[in-house]
């Protein structure tokens, strides 16, 4: 486990946030062996003192902001500033922490403040943070100036792997280049992803909370534990408000529990006419400095109170079953990639309602907390995958890799436990899980899950052969992906009922497990038609579908609990020739705009929500 917690940062009477979003100074570093800014410090002056400068967008991926192919496929360091001036209040309070926090930096980052090295972080979707107060105050009267340089390679022991080829055969490739391999189908979109801000707090200050709920009969039970940091002596206080304002409950001490009457528990979206119930739970901490002066902090931590529960044939969501009718997405956009962008957000969650959706899986990697939030509010159910995907060399799952993955498994689990949404964690996708280093290391990997929460189920999600696949016996649910007529059988849609009801026997003969259809699907280019159907026009995506959701409507009265279309919306992926500026899967387009698909599955999760909510 780690030391410190990972709060969204939120304004309280304690704290203040200072949003750093908006345009910073930017150099690729296009230097042979991209250590040019390295060498002469790029970090210790203004970053157009060293070089050219172009105006970047945060939070955005770079890649599609400029005409330049070779920034679009740049592999290597990145350099942003911009400069901020701290409020004085900020600096004179000598008791008050002064924190910088990015929401996400694809993939490896350096930060320094004034020049200073603040702290550096590996790994693209998660948070990370530095205590930025003494720096800072050195320099008062001056704007402190920011630098980050962030660094997409991916090797063998980064998650997801990867490796790097270089062409430099002066007789082929004049000028040189840089190939990143990868083994997923999607962009490797890079740069400063999500918000970057600085946020205060008291010197002693609520590091981390943690709720679990539960219920019995009409009364909610949260038990919580608060984590505070810093010298001095402190007392807890936390209360909880209902929907109303309403104080419902409160406690006293760094642990306890609430006991919430007539409580209004969380549920799924369709599930319940009062969707996504969430409480607000006050964190109050009272406390002396070592100087003897006191001081207050607060957090309010939103809470849903629910359970969830897997039998040999369900998935309980406050004991009721619970049937994944949703998708799959990515965090993938026109020119912004994959930074987080709100207007974006919202109209995906008004397409899911739209489409009657009531789950999505974050394929293929962690997404942006503000997403999760919203998920928290609409009752959207998560099943949270970390970005183990394309573990395919049996290099990565050495112990190095293995390593690595627990880390990120601990700063998952650290950010997102408190989401009721969340119900599931994900560890990978398609890994070469028949390899015989397999077994070992999806045994650590869940058992580490489990006990960093020991409170949700955790899977991976398998393409592999039901009796070869050494990580299934690790998991609770069965997480399957399959494409028959299209990467088999291509065009021959009347496979899919044998081949899938075959699938499914297998693997519930095998495991006794509940199966979630975890991906299924075809490429589709939006206008082409055909009839009969063929590949890739919107009646075979259609007749695909069809075919699929005949077999679930025979299994999921008895051991199938969901389906996961691939995927959600149409997006990037590396150029390749199976690509056609992207991947066509969506049932919406990337601009958000429905194939003849979607109406399709419309009307089938409308029609399933009616049937089970
Ligand atoms: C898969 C992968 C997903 C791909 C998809 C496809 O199995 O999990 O990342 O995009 O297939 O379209 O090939």
């Amino acid at each position: 486990p780690l030391e410190n917690g990972m709060l969204f940062p939120r304004e309280s009477p304690s704290r203040e946030i200072k949003d750093l979003n908006g345009l910073w100074a930017f150099r690729a570093d296009f230097s042979k062996d991209r250590n040019l800014g390295f060498q002469k410090a790029w970090f210790q002056s203004p970053l157009v003192e060293t070089g050219p400068v172009i105006d970047m967008p945060v939070p955005a991926s770079y890649n599609d902001i400029t005409q330049d192919a070779k920034l679009r496929d740049f592999i290597g360091w990145v350099w942003y500033e911009r400069e901020v001036w701290i409020p004085g209040s900020w600096l004179q309070d000598m008791d008050r922490r002064i924190v910088l926090r990015v929401g996400s930096a694809h993939y490896y980052s350096v930060v320094w403040v004034n020049g200073v090295k603040v702290t550096e972080h590996e790994g693209g979707h998660l948070p990370f943070e530095a205590d930025i107060s003494s720096v800072a105050r050195k320099t008062p009267g001056t704007p402190c100036r920011i630098t980050i340089a962030v660094n997409n390679t991916l090797d063998l022991h980064t998650l997801p792997p990867g490796s790097i080829q270089h062409m430099n055969d002066p007789k082929k490739y004049p000028e040189g280049y840089f190939i990143q391999n990868t083994n997923f189908d999607f962009f490797n979109y890079a740069g400063i992803h999500r918000p970057v801000l600085l946020y205060t707090t008291p010197a002693v200050y609520i590091d981390d909370i943690t709720v679990q709920t539960s219920y019995s009969d009409s009364t909610g039970i949260i038990s919580y534990q608060v984590s505070v940091l810093g010298s001095g002596h402190a007392t807890v206080k936390v209360s909880l408000t209902d929907k109303d304002g309403k104080c419902v409950a409160s406690s006293n001490g760094a642990s306890g529990v609430l006991k919430v009457l007539n409580v209004n528990l969380w549920w799924p979206y369709l599930m319940h006419e009062n969707p996504g119930y969430m409480y607000s739970m006050e964190v109050q901490v009272l406390a002396e400095t070592k100087n003897g002066v006191k001081e207050e902090d607060v957090y309010t931590l939103p809470v849903g109170i629910r359970t969830v529960q897997v039998t040999n044939t369900q998935f309980l969501i406050n004991n009721k079953p619970f049937y994944f009718h949703g998708v799959n997405k990515h965090e993938d956009s026109d020119i912004r990639g994959k930074g987080l962008d709100l207007p974006l957000v919202v109209k995906d969650f008004n397409l899911l309602k739209w489409l009657g959706a009531n789950s999505f899986r974050t394929s293929h990697y962690p997404y942006a907390e503000e997403i999760l939030q919203m998920c928290d509010r609409h009752g959207i159910v998560v099943i949270d995958e970390c970005p183990g995907v394309g573990i395919k060399d049996i290099r990565s799952f050495d112990n190095t890799s293995l390593a690595h993955h627990l880390v990120v498994m601990d700063e998952l689990v650290q950010r997102d436990k408190n989401h009721p949404s969340v119900v599931m964690w994900s560890v990978a996708n398609e890994p070469a899980a028949e390899m015989p280093p397999a077994g070992y290391y999806f045994k650590t990997l869940v058992s580490h899950t489990k006990s960093l929460d020991p409170t949700r189920p955790v899977t991976f999600v398998t393409d592999s052969n039901y009796a070869r696949d050494k990580g299934a016996p690790y998991v609770d649910v069965v997480c399957v992906n399959s494409y028959f007529s299209w990467y088999h059988d291509p065009g021959h849609f009347e496979v899919i009922s044998i081949q899938l009801n075959t699938q499914f026997e297998n693997w519930y003969g095998m495991y006794q497990k509940p199966i979630i259809q975890s991906e299924y699907g075809a490429d589709a280019v939006p206008g082409l038609h055909n009839d009969p159907p063929m590949m890739f026009t919107e009646e075979y995506q259609k007749i695909v579908l069809q075919n699929y959701h005949n077999v679930f409507d025979q299994k999921r009265k008895k051991y199938v609990i969901g389906e996961l279309i691939w995927n959600f919306a149409d997006f990037m992926t590396a150029q390749t020739i199976t690509r056609v500026v992207g991947n066509k899967k969506g049932v919406f387009t990337r601009q958000r705009q429905p194939k003849a698909a979607a109406y399709l599955l419309r009307d089938r999760y409308w029609r399933i929500a009616n049937e089970t909510g």
